[in-house]
């Protein structure tokens, strides 16, 4: 049995819908496509559904352990402290353009959160698959582009990693 991204969101929305405590306006169908390119699949089957789910179970522990004023969404603050906690150690103005492309009215809503959280972490392991000798730093030409839509030039080590990027676009 295999799981559309339409379904995917349909199941998602009627799971967050429940979460009275999470404030949200429903998945996008680019959230959705977005996990699913995160298991590198086209389609999902039962058990890449599930590990899926339990990735978003995951953020939404995360997301309530640094909600820290219980308001539902996440402040920029907020956010930030969500980050460096998943390992995510970004520079000022990369974190800018996040909240910048992420933030509605200057909050950050579960579904919005969840998508930035996933396309940090698709990004990330697409930087350690260019890393081949682990030193931090790559060098890509054109051709190792993964694809045009997600033009990912990263420098600095990954400890405080500094990341040139149109893929957020
Ligand atoms: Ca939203
Ligand atoms: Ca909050």
């Amino acid at each position: 049995m295999e799981i559309s991204v339409r379904e995917l969101r349909t199941i998602l929305n009627r799971v967050v819908s429940k979460h009275r405590d999470l404030q949200t306006d429903g998945f996008s169908m680019e959230s959705c496509r977005a996990m699913v390119s995160l298991l590198d699949v086209s389609s999902l089957r039962m058990t890449e559904f599930q590990a899926g789910f339990q990735e978003i179970m995951f953020f939404q522990g995360i997301f309530r352990e640094f909600d820290l004023d219980k308001s539902g969404c996440m402040n920029s603050y907020e956010m930030r402290l969500a980050f460096e906690n998943g390992g995510f150690k970004l520079n000022n103005k990369l974190y800018q353009m996040l909240i910048a492309r992420y933030a509605d009215n200057e909050i950050i809503d579960f579904d919005n959160f969840t998508c930035c959280l996933v396309k940090l972490e698709t990004m990330f392991k697409t930087f350690q698959g260019l890393d081949r000798d682990r030193t931090g730093t790559v060098e890509v030409n054109l051709a190792e582009v993964p694809n045009s839509a997600s033009l990912c030039l990263c420098c600095g080590n990954l400890k405080s990693v500094f990341v040139l990027f149109v893929y957020f676009s």
